[in-house]
């Protein structure tokens, strides 16, 4: 009898194919601003959907639960040597399906339930996973929330360490989703150290710039540092742990099978690759051009009147406050998608309209640089969006910037699709 034909011979599926076709068309033709988003290049994309997606490989290389996993020992053993290459870490663990994961993973290796954790708080730019409410972080932890000075909008390390030195957390988190300056983590070691606690770095947005050697790294002093792979650093979507040496077994203890079952060995593979793409002298130049076109992007947008947190940015996105300006964050959102710019609402610092309506949205350049948008694109990026803001709800002006985004977008096509 003749085996089994593949199933998509048999059975092609229409409907979604056409889903993926219009996804393709809608990244072609999308100013993508969205912070934590990027283009992952062809071979990252050609990894993920590899044939390591059909093995099972519980364990850890030379320590797994199947049989045939010689080619995937050795594709997570190259993402792990280079991942401690690229930040200068004594371990890593490869494995996190997500940040999301890789934080919970390092509660797990470093907490009891109950415990005192201090993390920045997700109205000032805080991650879910860093305490919030509706977390699971949250829920399991007692969270002391940190934020930023309500004048300056910079974090403010001498509260933060007046709270480390009242509450005496067993874990302090430093690290943001929405927090446009340089984060002074061997301060945060300092106030780690008086209260005995330990230090996780969450560099989930800015790991790709701190591999680059743009940003203090904070190998040197964090306890465990975590990160997605998918923003900055250009890779799949998954996570990462860098840890010190003797944390090692714990967390990847944590890890499988303390948390997740089976890794997603086609993922891993994908981010080998971007570890490798990340350690080439190409990829510093990829972030210098990140970082300047955030610069010029947030001036740009101060330039036209509109205020940026902070007054400016150090890494690659900017959060802007639109409360002058009349439109909340959620509609803000809304009409530049209608034009084909990808934005996020967001919460600004002490906001007083809640999460889902919020007066800021945030920009990032990660996804538009890697498409090619240099210095003049930026400041057409920000005319447009500017013009729309300042025309809600106008359709002459709309569809005057939905031609131009076209125009800008065919001329500068996303790589994966190449
Ligand atoms: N939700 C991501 C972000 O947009 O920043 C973080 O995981």
């Amino acid at each position: 009898m003749k085996a089994n034909p593949e199933p998509s011979v048999t059975c092609h599926d229409r409907e979604v194919s056409r889903i993926l076709d219009l996804e393709a068309q809608r990244q072609a033709g999308t100013i993508d601003l969205i912070a934590s988003e990027n283009h992952i290049g062809r071979a990252v994309l050609r990894a993920q959907g590899s044939l390591m997606t059909d093995k099972y490989a519980e364990g850890y290389p030379g320590r797994r639960y199947y049989g045939g996993c010689a080619n995937v020992d050795e594709v997570e053993n190259l993402a792990i040597e280079r991942a401690r290459r690229l930040f200068q870490a004594e371990h890593a663990n490869v494995q996190p399906h997500s940040g999301s994961q890789a934080n919970m993973a390092v509660y797990l290796a470093l907490l009891k339930y109950g415990d005192t954790v201090m993390g920045m708080s997700r109205s000032h730019g805080g991650h879910l996973t860093h305490g919030a409410e509706v977390n699971f972080s949250g829920k399991w932890f007692t969270i002391i929330p940190y934020g930023v000075d309500r004048k300056s909008e910079l974090l403010d390390y001498d509260e933060i360490e007046r709270l480390a030195l009242k509450h005496k957390p067993r874990l302090i988190i430093a690290g943001a989703s929405a927090y446009s300056r340089t984060i002074d983590f061997q301060r945060f070691r300092e106030v780690a150290d008086k209260v005995g606690a330990m230090l996780l770095a969450d560099i989930a947005h800015i790991a790709g710039i701190i591999a680059a050697g743009l940003h203090p790294s904070p190998v040197p002093h964090a306890n465990v540092v975590t990160c997605s792979t998918q923003k900055t650093l250009r890779g799949p979507r998954g996570g990462l742990i860098l840890c010190q040496r003797e944390l090692g077994p714990a967390v990847d203890a944590a890890v499988f099978p303390g948390m997740q079952g089976g890794p997603l060995m086609h993922a891993i593979a994908a981010k080998a690759i971007c570890l490798f793409e990340a350690l080439q002298p190409e990829f510093v130049d990829y972030q210098r051009a990140v970082l300047s076109n955030a610069r010029v992007l947030a001036s740009e947008l101060e330039g036209h009147g509109l205020r940026i947190i902070t007054g400016g940015t150090d890494n690659h996105l900017a959060l802007v406050d639109l409360s002058f300006v009349g439109i909340s964050g959620r509609d803000a959102e809304k009409v530049l998608e209608a034009v084909g710019i990808l934005v996020n609402r967001n919460s600004v610092p002490f906001d007083p309209r809640p999460p889902l309506v919020t007066s800021g949205i945030r920009v990032g350049t990660p996804a538009v640089t890697t498409r090619g948008f240099g210095i003049e694109e930026m400041k057409r990026t920000a005319s447009l969006i500017v013009k729309v803001l300042s025309h809600p709800g106008d359709e002459h002006v709309a569809g005057n910037v939905r031609e131009e985004v076209r125009e800008l977008c065919a001329c500068f096509p996303i790589p994966g699709l190449g």
